[in-house]
């Protein structure tokens, strides 16, 4: 396949990027983190969105090696800006075909390396990834949370929701999909969707974050809900690092 091909030769040189998208908590307005999301760049400087090349890299394996890149990629960034920006958690995505016993290790070089704490780490992880091999997802779970690395439900809603894994797993907070935020407050099922996952994640001790948030409407049904984070196009697109930056100082 050429699109593989090109993949492999763009990881060689060094033709992904990671833009950043920050989250708030919605009380005090504050940034709480951000979620590493991953670009090509081609030689020409055009972008290249994910959805057109994680499939690929996913069916071909290839999301293996691209996913340390962005694992490493990632703990150097948030290193580099703990000093300047004070302790943010550092969001990575992680795709099914990384979710394999050696997952803890990889995590655990790629910390190392970059100096960096595991408290500021987070990895997202979806319902059907975690669903495939519950035995393999408490192994592995456990073995990152143990080493104080936090892990978050991504999509929350979208696969097979499972009340079971929430209280198996070791999970530090869940992403309300932004599928059901899209029409919030209008929408009478998403507005009671998300009014319960909101509840539950506060009566289970677990954090929640809305994805997708566009409008002050959106964000004022949130804060009735008192959904404690939020994140999406209303605060700010994913951003390349010095436009990150910009935007952060901006804020201060
Ligand atoms: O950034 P954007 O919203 O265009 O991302 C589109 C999709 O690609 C999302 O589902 C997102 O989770 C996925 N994606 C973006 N960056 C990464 C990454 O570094 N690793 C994995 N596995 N998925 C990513
Ligand atoms: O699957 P995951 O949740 O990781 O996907 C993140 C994707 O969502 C990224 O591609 C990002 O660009 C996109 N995204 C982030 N905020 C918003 C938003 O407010 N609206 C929309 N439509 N997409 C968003
Ligand atoms: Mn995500
Ligand atoms: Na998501």
């Amino acid at each position: 396949l050429a699109l593989e091909k090109n993949l492999r030769k763009a990881l060689e040189r060094g033709e992904f990027v990671l833009h950043y998208q920050p989250k708030v908590d919605i009380r005090t307005g504050a940034v709480t983190g951000m979620e590493a999301l991953v670009r090509w760049v081609r030689d020409d400087g055009t972008i290249v969105p994910p959805q057109d090349f994680i499939p690929v890299a996913e069916k071909t394996g290839l999301i293996v090696a691209l996913g340390e890149f962005v694992l490493r990629e990632a703990c150097r960034q948030m290193h580099a800006w703990q000093k300047r920006f004070g302790r943010l958690k550092m969001a990575v995505n992680i795709s099914a075909r990384q979710f394999q016993p050696g997952l803890p290790d990889t995590v655990a070089s790629a910390l190392a390396d970059a100096g960096l704490d595991p408290g500021l780490l987070e990895l997202e992880i979806t319902e059907t990834t975690m669903m495939r091999d519950l035995a393999l997802t408490v192994s592995v779970l456990e073995r990152l949370t143990t080493g104080g690395i936090a892990v978050a439900i991504d999509d929350f809603g979208t696969g097979h929701s499972s009340l079971y894994y929430l209280k198996t797993f070791p999970i530090s907070s869940i992403k309300i999909d932004r599928s059901f935020v899209r029409d919030i407050p209008n929408d009478e099922t998403d507005a009671t969707i998300v009014t319960t996952v909101v509840s539950m994640g506060r009566n289970l001790g677990i954090g929640i974050v809305a994805e997708g948030v566009e409008t002050e409407a959106q964000l004022d049904f949130l804060r009735s809900l008192e959904c404690p984070e939020v994140q999406g196009y209303y605060f700010s697109k994913p951003l390349p690092p010095h436009a990150f930056e910009a935007w952060m100082e901006n804020r201060l």
